[in-house]
């Protein structure tokens, strides 16, 4: 066969085109890998970024868990001296919010109260709710002896009628009640001359005047018409195992708490942790009538004393 120029210049020619080809798929190959090596150095960059940002985001967590009072909490001052309650600590110069150990002056023993050192200082707590963590649907003895978290700064608990007792029979306390809502506003009210009474008279509430933003759910105060059922002043304590209450029902087991229940109440701050708007049977939400009505649990509960003639020592 003869073989033409032509044919070996065309078969050449595809030889070399080929060879062309395979050169410039070699460089673009070579192109391809140095963009997607700097691709992968862009990506490992957005990575170490990312990393950097989660590490910030975990640490603004821990500070935000720690300003929730997701820590302990317990001050311990030693032995040297015994305090009656927060108001004596504050003064005596100890200014840190936390769990201190006090003993009212007829107390028998000593017992664990958080002292809550801002609003001037010197308040000893002796309710909290802040996130539904502890059951307060609890029975006499419960109530009596107190229940509860006592470690963690927003822990919930109840001090104890007895504790109670012993505390607000030192003198003249004043009583306020820190309330805040789901849409995050905050309200108050406050009460003169807040005593409990003694176990014979069943914790008996008595308070006086009344201040402040929430308005007075405590003794039916904002209406004439409601005092008859709604003033808790002068009530006994109530819980589901002993009713003291003026109805002819058990308000405490019907609204699943222990308080001074009239007939029933235009507040229930021992009730159940809703989170808002509620529907239940009955009214058992943590409920501040004069706020947010029968309907309306709240999110978070203060209820603390403190000498009504305190007056803070600046040290
Ligand atoms: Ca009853």
């Amino acid at each position: 066969k003869r073989r033409l120029r032509g044919d070996i210049n065309i078969s050449e020619g595809l030889i070399l085109g080929r060879e062309r080809n395979y050169l410039s798929l070699v460089s673009s190959c070579f192109q391809e890998q140095l963009r997607l090596k700097a691709q992968v150095r862009l990506l490992e960059y957005r990575v170490k970024q990312q990393q950097v940002k989660i590490v910030r985001i975990l640490q603004e967590k821990e500070i935000q868990y720690r300003d929730s009072g997701d820590e302990n909490s317990v001050i311990d001052l030693g032995e040297k001296r015994q305090y009656a309650d927060c108001a004596e600590i504050y003064n005596d110069g100890h200014k840190r919010s936390g769990f201190y150990k006090m003993k009212p002056l007829q107390s028998p023993s000593e017992f664990l109260a958080y002292c809550d050192m801002s609003e001037g200082g010197g308040w000893t707590v002796f309710q909290r709710r802040s996130d539904g963590s502890q059951k307060f649907d609890r029975v006499w003895a419960d109530y009596e002896q107190g229940f509860g978290n006592f470690v963690l700064r927003n822990g919930e608990y109840w001090l104890g009628n007895k504790n109670l007792h012993y505390l607000t029979n030192q003198g003249n306390y004043t009583l306020r009640i820190d309330l805040s809502d789901f849409e995050g506003e905050r309200r108050y009210a406050q009460y003169k001359s807040f005593r409990v009474a003694d176990e014979e008279s069943s914790y008996q509430l008595s308070c006086g005047e009344y201040s402040g933003t929430a308005g007075d759910s405590l003794t039916g105060g904002f209406h004439p018409e409601v005092k008859w059922w709604a003033d808790h002043r002068g009530m006994k304590f109530s819980t589901q195992d002993r009713d003291n209450d003026n109805y002819e029902g058990n308000c405490a087991e019907e609204d699943t708490a222990g308080w001074w229940f009239n007939r029933c109440h235009t507040s229930n701050l021992n009730g159940v942790y809703y989170k808002g708007p509620y529907t239940a049977k009955t009214d058992n939400g943590i409920v501040w009538y004069t706020w947010h009505g029968w309907w309306y649990s709240l999110k978070s509960v203060v209820m603390k004393v403190r000498p009504a003639d305190f007056e803070p020592n600046v040290v």
